[in-house]
C-alpha cells in the first residue's frame, strides 16, 4: 500500500511516499522545498501559488519515480491561517502569514466586545495573537474588500486540497485552532462570529480525519501526465495533529513536546479540559485525530534561534547549527534566561537585540557572545518546557513519567538533554519526521488499513529509531529553575 504526504511548515515543506510492507511503515523523501513567506507593504503574506506549484511538483516526482499506484494523498500544514473564496470559486487574496502585525492588539479590542472568559468557555482555545479569530477580526477593521467578498473560508491545506480537487471542505482538526470552533456543540460558535459582526455563512462544516473528500481533477491530470486519478483524503490537517497521532507511546496517559519552528508541549485526553485553571494557564484544547483532544501549550520554540541565525547571516556573521550547540556547551549556564513566550519575541526586527533587550528590562547580565545567547535560548526553552508540564499536570492530575519529543527539533540533542535535565526525567526523541508519518498513518485508517491509534503507534516504535536521554545533573537545573521562575513572576 503506498500513500502521498505533504507536510507544510512554516519554513519549508516535504513530499513523502509512505508504504506498509510486512507490517512496517517505510517513508521515503521525495521532495523538499522552502517555504518564504513575501511582505508586500505592510502585510505579511504566504506564497500560496508557489505552495501548490510544489505540491504539483512532489505528484510529478513520484510518477517520475515510478510510483504508479499511489492510493491517496493527503496535506498538512501550520494552523491558524486561511484563505478566502468568492462565489465564483476564485481565491481573493493572498492569504495573510500568522506572524502579520494587523493581529496587534486585537486580543484587547475583542475583549471589550466579548469576554475573555467567555470566548475560552465556548472554545477551549487558548488566547495567543495569531489565532484566526484574530486575523479576521484585523480583516474586519481595515474594511477588508476580500472578507465582504468572500464565499468560503478555506484553512491552508483546505485551500490547496481545494485547488487539487475542486472541492471545498473544511477539516476538523485545523477548524478548532481558529478559536472560533465550539467543541460542545460540535460547529462553528455562531454567538462569537455574529458578536463580532463576521460573516457566518462563509464557514463549512468540518468534515473529520480520514475522509474521502475528493480527488485530482482531470485537467490536474492531464497536467501531470497521470494516466489515473488519485483519491485525497482529509488527515489531522492541522500538523501538530499529525505530529501526535505519530508519538510513539505505549500508555495512553503520556506527555509530548512537538519541536519545530514552534514547540507545542501536552497531552492527549478524551474530553477538553475547559475550567478556570485552563483558562489563566492559558492552555488549548485543540481537536485531535480519532476523536481526542490535545491539550497542550504553544511554547515559541525553535523559531528564536532561527531567528537569530537569520539575523547573523543577513549580517554577513553565519554560524552552522553544529557550530551552535558546541558554541552554547562552552557558555555558563542559566547566566540570563529570557521568557520564550513574551509577546516582544513574535517577529522582531533582530532577534538577538530583542534578547538582549528582555534581560536589560529585567535586570540580567545582558548575553553579547554568540554563544551566550544561544546558550540562554536554550536554557530557557528547556525551562519554559518544565513549567509548562508541571501546570499541564495540576490539570490532568497525572504525573507523566517522562517525555516524548518528535519533529525536526530533536536533531538539537543538546535541546533534548537540557529538557530531560530540566523536567529531571527521561525523554524519548523520535520520529523526527512526525508530521508526515501522522499524515500516513491517517490515510492507512481512512483506507481501512489501520484499525486505532494504538495500532498506528505500535508501527511508528517498530518502525523508527527512538533515542532515549537521561536527566543530569538535578540540584543545578533545580537552581536554574527557581531563577526561571523568579523572571517569569510565577
Ligand atoms: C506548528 C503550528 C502550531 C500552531 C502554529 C501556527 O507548526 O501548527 O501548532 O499553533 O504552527 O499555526
Amino acid at each position: 500500500m503506498t500513500v502521498l504526504a505533504f507536510d507544510l511548515g512554516a519554513s519549508g515543506g516535504r513530499g513523502i511516499i509512505g508504504q506498509l510492507e510486512n507490517n512496517t511503515l517505510k517513508i521515503r523523501e521525495i521532495h523538499r522545498f522552502s517555504n518564504d513567506p513575501v511582505q508586500i507593504g505592510d502585510h505579511l503574506h504566504w506564497d500560496i501559488l508557489r505552495l501548490f506549484y510544489e505540491i504539483k511538483q512532489g505528484i510529478l516526482k513520484a510518477r517520475r519515480l515510478g510510483y504508479t499506484d499511489i492510493e491517496s494523498l493527503a496535506i498538512d500544514s501550520w494552523a491558524v491561517d486561511f484563505g478566502l473564496i468568492d462565489k465564483n470559486g476564485e481565491l481573493l487574496a493572498n492569504p495573510y502569514h500568522y506572524r502579520d502585525l494587523h493581529t496587534s492588539g486585537m486580543i484587547e479590542e475583542i475583549h471589550n466586545k466579548i469576554t475573555k472568559e467567555e470566548i475560552f468557555f465556548k472554545t477551549g482555545i487558548q488566547f495567543m495573537q495569531i489565532n484566526t479569530i484574530y486575523h479576521l477580526y484585523a480583516m474586519k477593521k481595515a474594511k477588508s474588500i476580500a472578507l465582504k467578498e468572500a464565499d468560503t473560508l478555506l484553512m491552508i491545506p483546505d485551500l490547496l486540497r481545494y485547488f487539487l480537487t475542486g472541492e471545498k471542505h473544511s477539516e476538523y482538526t485545523n477548524s478548532t485552532t481558529t478559536q472560533l470552533y465550539n467543541p460542545t456543540q460540535g460547529n462553528w460558535d455562531e454567538d462569537i462570529l455574529k458578536t463580532l459582526d463576521l460573516p457566518t455563512e462563509i464557514f463549512l462544516r468540518p468534515v473529520k480525519p480520514g475522509t474521502k473528500v475528493g480527488e485530482l481533477t482531470p485537467s490536474i491530470c492531464n497536467e501531470l501526465g497521470l494516466s489515473t486519478t488519485i483519491p485525497v483524503l482529509t488527515v489531522g490537517e492541522h500538523d501538530t495533529a499529525s505530529a501526535i497521532a505519530a508519538v510513539p507511546a505505549s500508555n495512553e496517559e503520556y506527555a509530548y513536546l512537538s519541536c519545530g519552528t514552534w514547540s507545542l508541549l501536552g497531552t492527549e485526553v478524551k474530553e477538553p479540559i475547559i475550567n478556570q485553571l485552563a483558562f489563566e494557564w492559558n492552555v488549548t484544547n485543540e481537536g485531535g485525530v480519532n476523536d481526542t483532544f490535545r491539550l497542550l501549550k504553544n511554547i515559541m520554540g525553535l523559531w528564536i534561534i532561527q531567528e537569530c541565525h537569520r539575523t547573523w547571516e543577513k549580517e554577513g556573521d553565519p554560524i552552522s547549527f553544529d557550530e551552535q550547540n558546541e558554541l552554547a556547551t562552552t557558555a555558563k549556564p542559566f547566566r540570563s534566561l529570557i521568557d520564550p513566550d513574551d509577546a516582544m519575541f513574535i517577529n522582531p526586527l533582530h532577534m538577538p537585540k530583542q534578547i538582549q533587550n528582555f534581560c536589560l528590562q529585567t535586570n540580567q547580565a545582558v548575553p553579547h557572545t554568540k554563544a551566550e545567547i544561544i546558550r540562554c535560548i536554550l536554557d530557557s526553552l528547556a525551562m519554559k518546557y518544565r513549567f509548562v508540564l508541571e501546570k499541564l499536570e495540576s490539570l490532568t492530575e497525572v504525573k507523566y513519567n517522562g517525555l516524548h519529543m518528535v519533529g525536526g527539533g530533536i536533531q538539537n540533542t543538546l535541546l533534548c538533554q537540557f529538557t530531560s535535565n530540566a523536567i529531571n526525567r527521561p525523554v524519548l526523541a523520535g520520529p523526527i519526521e512526525a508530521s508526515s508519518i501522522g499524515n500516513i498513518l491517517v490515510q492507512f485508517e481512512g483506507l481501512g488499513r489501520i484499525k486505532s491509534l494504538k495500532e498506528a503507534r505500535e508501527l511508528v516504535r517498530g518502525s523508527f529509531p527512538i533515542k532515549s536521554y537521561q536527566p543530569k545533573d538535578k540540584d543545578v537545573w533545580d537552581e536554574g529553575y527557581q531563577t526561571f521562575c523568579k523572571i517569569l513572576g510565577c
